[in-house]
């Protein structure tokens, strides 16, 4: 039963719009109310009801280690003994952007802020800056965070509630947006064609994953690097996902293709509000205090957030061995949805990002991705809720596969793919 969850959502909703803090939680696309979780462990997150399920949200990404890592968690604690913020520059700043700079050496400087949001809203506002131009290309179906240029035809939660493009965007705001279609270079070209001296940057989610998980064709991202230079323009890789999930060197370093300015989130935080941009060390001295770009923030870069991405980094860099292990599980995951719903599904699964797509269509791009039955999808998203089992409540989301979901964990996963019945 969910009483206490439903109770403290009728009480949320007369506070919080829709009862939440960031749209996607709020289930609407699964036609149920959502589960307020108390607590979690490793693998499992448990509601205010006490019921225990295999979580495969991992808080959308942050939990790569599984929840309450043992080792963060000490960590954390005994900084937090020390102060939370000191609005000054502290060790652990330099040690974390030195890690994130061996890890990613494409990130030769680094500014640390809060939220992906606000790392990408920077590094667009850094792009313009040293480009001096005013436009940039996005994907129809990425998504970027929320901040105004960027929510045109964005995905995630935008895509879920079907506003790709918000209400109180002005135009003048995003008619400097220009928006492409993922793995289709010629769209790409057409745009620097004709606007290709106006163009201050590309920003390109290096797997999509929130269209649901698109993978880039084989060129995709090398040719996007060929146009920025052809019009010297710049090509943001927006790893808020990707970073250090797809591999330690994150997209870039899986697929050989070098980003001017990444942008970096959720696991580089450890599971604490911590996100970065970075890149090229003659654009990121446009950055105040050092150029005219100016960006700023009360917390960013501050001690407790700091020291937990600098353990997560630093164990997913000792124990290399997570990324085989949470890869060959979603491979397990894929392999148990295939045999279940053969063609009625398109599985896309790259490294440990998983998404099952209820079309018979390959899904490559937006188009093919909005072609998937969302009501199949909330149907599935629901029979696995009640295995247990919490998946992403939307279609338009990714799985996400931490080093601590068991041998055990998979099986019982794969157990109930195999038993629903449609
Ligand atoms: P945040 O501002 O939510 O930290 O990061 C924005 C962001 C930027 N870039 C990419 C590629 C992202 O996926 C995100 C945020 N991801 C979503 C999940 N698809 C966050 C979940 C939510 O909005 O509640």
């Amino acid at each position: 039963m969910n009483n206490k969850s439903e109770i403290l959502f009728e009480k949320s909703k007369m506070f919080m719009p829709g009862g939440v803090n960031s749209p996607v939680r709020a289930f609407r696309a699964v036609h149920r109310n959502p589960l307020f979780i108390d607590r979690a462990n490793g693998a499992k997150i448990y509601d205010i009801d006490d019921n225990e399920y295999i979580d495969y949200v991992c808080s959308w990404g942050p939990g790569i280690l599984g929840h309450a890592d043992s080792r963060v968690i000490e960590a954390v604690k005994r900084a937090c003994d020390k102060g939370l913020t000191f609005g000054a520059p502290t060790e652990n700043e330099y040690i974390l952007v030195e890690l994130v700079n061996e890890l990613m050496p494409s990130m030769e400087m680094i500014r640390l802020v809060n939220s992906g949001t606000e790392a990408v809203m920077s590094a667009i506002r850094a792009a313009r800056g040293f480009t001096g131009r005013d436009k940039i290309v996005k994907f129809r179906g990425c998504y970027h965070g929320h901040s105004d240029g960027l929510l045109v035809k964005a995905g995630s939660g935008a895509l879920t509630q079907s506003i790709p493009d918000s209400l109180g965007v002005p135009a003048d705001y995003s008619k400097n947006t220009l928006v492409a279609e993922y793995n289709n270079n010629a769209s790409v070209e057409k745009l620097f064609d004709m606007y290709g001296e106006d163009i201050a940057a590309i920003i390109v989610e290096p797997v999509a994953a929130n269209m649901g998980v698109v993978l880039p064709d084989k060129e995709f991202l090398k040719d996007l690097r060929r146009i920025v230079d052809k019009y010297k323009s710049l090509l943001i890789f927006d790893e808020v996902i990707t970073g250090f999930r797809l591999s330690l060197g994150g997209a870039q370093e899986y697929f050989g293709v070098r980003p001017d300015i990444t942008t970096l989130g959720k696991i580089v935080g450890g599971g604490m509000p911590l996100a970065a941009y970075g890149g090229r060390r003659d654009v990121m001295d446009m950055i105040a205090p050092l150029g005219g770009v100016y960006q700023a923030g009360t917390l960013s870069g501050n001690p407790i957030a700091t020291t937990a991405g600098i353990e997560t980094l630093k164990i997913l860099k000792e124990e290399k061995g997570i990324y085989k292990k949470i890869n060959d599980n979603a491979v397990k995951i894929k392999n148990a949805v295939e045999s279940t719903f053969g063609n009625s599904v398109c599985v896309n699964q790259i490294g440990s990002l998983i998404s099952v797509f209820f079309t018979e269509k390959r899904v490559t791009d937006y188009e093919t991705a909005i072609s998937s039955d969302t009501e199949k999808y909330a149907d599935y998203f629901n029979y696995m809720l009640d295995k247990g089992i919490y998946l992403a409540p939307s279609q338009f989301e990714a799985m996400f596969i931490s080093a601590v979901h068991s041998d055990e964990d998979i099986e019982k996963t794969c157990a109930a793919i195999k038993n629903y019945k449609a």
